[in-house]
């Protein structure tokens, strides 16, 4: 069989101590955290858009990056190439879960009759592959924001014919992920927003948003597809508002709409620091609502302000994900999808697997630091500590919702001024260190 990654051997756990680049230093899949094995709590999926479709093409000049898989043929005998060459990565790196859009996989033909045929033909590969190599879909999706008819949005458009367009491409889409027992399907408003309210009936674009997502609903009761459904959320890129801007957005459109109970939410850290919040920040808030789902793992440039999708490193980002991720009780049918690419100098194949083995590496550490501070209780405690006043009769009375205002008063001239504490943040900061 045709090999794509000849100079590669399937990477191991090595240890911290390792000097061979291509091992693992703390991803050691089979070892026990907590009860779960490293491989169940990470969930590792590698993203087939960045890793196996990008060839760091931008602004200013097309790809860079060459590959033994896709430079020359047929276009359907290049989606084939790739597949193979992506299921050999999988394995080779030793993860467990891919993720992919629709138009990754196969090319687009000139009719969606035509397209979706050549699906079919993919997705039987992928099928077979999944079934030699063990490895599962973590979540499948559409790509309805490439093609120049969804220049005004898929769902939001200003035309029903191209809203129908989007919905059928994502009805295809649910099924063939069906087929491949796909565990989640993401819906990431690629183009969902827009540039100026001159021109935008905002209003009735979101009710559009949410007929799809509707009709989404029924068709996956109908074709009794299991996968849990997701949105991404997103604040600006590619347009200048995305209408699923953060989560707390994504939480409020979901309930206007009475979407709620179908929909949970994929996180991705580069996301959060476009909307202005952590990636904490965004897990937190979703596990605090019962809405965290999924994750795409990466980061951005602190000194830039776009998704530049770079592979998560920062140790500090990772204990804290996973600290609150362990707190929501992990992941069921979610995971961490590698949702990043390699830089555009960054041409060789060996970057594919340096980049996913620091990542799941980071991830790693990030796992057993958190672990660590569960069992320590050292952050919990402190914010007990810091809250103890609510469980006193007092504050457990304003919790309950039976307190009114002249009752404050009466406190108040009663007790007089409050007895104010120190947040203690440069202590917590530095305690957080000793972690790291
Ligand atoms: C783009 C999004 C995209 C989704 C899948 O910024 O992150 O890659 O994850 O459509
Ligand atoms: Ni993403
Ligand atoms: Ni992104």
């Amino acid at each position: 069989m045709k090999t794509f990654f000849p100079n590669i051997k399937k990477i191991k756990y090595e240890g911290p101590d390792t000097s061979n680049p291509l091992a693992f230093k703390h991803y050691n899949p089979r070892q026990k955290v907590m009860g779960k094995t490293m491989a169940e709590h990470l969930r590792f999926a590698v993203c087939y858009w960045h890793t196996f479709k990008g060839l760091g093409g931008d602004q200013f000049g097309p790809g860079t990056i060459i590959r033994n898989y896709n430079s020359s043929g047929e276009p359907m005998q290049i989606a084939e190439d790739t597949m193979h060459a992506a299921f050999e990565f999988f394995t080779k790196l030793g993860v467990n879960f891919w993720c992919f859009h629709d138009r990754d996989i196969a090319p687009e033909a000139d009719t969606l009759a035509e397209t979706n045929k050549r699906l079919d033909t993919i997705v039987a590969l992928a099928k077979k592959l999944q079934k030699d190599t063990g490895v599962e879909l973590l979540w499948g999706t559409t790509n309805a924001f490439s093609h120049r008819r969804f220049m005004a949005g898929a769902g939001t458009n200003p035309s029903p014919h191209v809203f129908a367009y989007a919905a059928s491409q994502i009805k295809k889409a649910m099924e063939i992920t069906k087929e491949l027992g796909g565990q989640g399907y993401v819906f990431w408003g690629g183009r969902e927003g827009y540039e100026t309210l001159l021109n935008t009936d905002m209003k009735r674009e979101l009710d559009h948003l949410a007929a799809l997502l509707h009709m989404a609903v029924d068709y996956k009761k109908q074709i009794r597809f299991k996968g849990q459904f997701y949105i991404e959320p997103k604040p600006k890129e590619p347009t200048k508002h995305q209408y699923d801007s953060d989560a707390g957005n994504c939480y409020a459109f979901l309930q206007k709409y009475n979407l709620l109970k179908d929909f949970k939410l994929n996180i991705e850290a580069n996301h959060a620091t476009l909307a202005g919040h952590t990636f904490q920040h965004e897990l937190q808030y979703c596990v605090d609502n019962g809405i965290l789902g999924s994750v795409d793992a990466n980061r951005g440039d602190l000194f830039l302000g776009w998704d530049t999708d770079q592979f998560p490193t920062d140790i500090y980002d990772t204990t804290l994900a996973m600290y609150i991720i362990l707190q929501g009780g992990g992941f069921t049918t979610g995971g961490l999808n590698f949702d990043a690419h390699v830089r555009r100098q960054s041409i060789d194949p060996e970057d594919l697997f340096y980049a996913h083995i620091g990542a799941m590496d980071a991830f790693a550490r990030g796992l057993k630091n958190a672990a660590k501070m569960l069992k320590d209780k050292t952050f919990e405690k402190a914010i007990k500590k810091r809250y103890a006043g609510w469980n006193t009769p007092f504050g457990s009375k304003i919790e309950s919702g039976k307190a009114d205002f002249a009752q404050m008063e009466q406190y108040i001239l009663k007790n007089g001024e409050p007895k104010l504490q120190s947040g203690r943040q440069e202590l917590l900061e530095n305690l957080l260190n000793d972690y790291i």
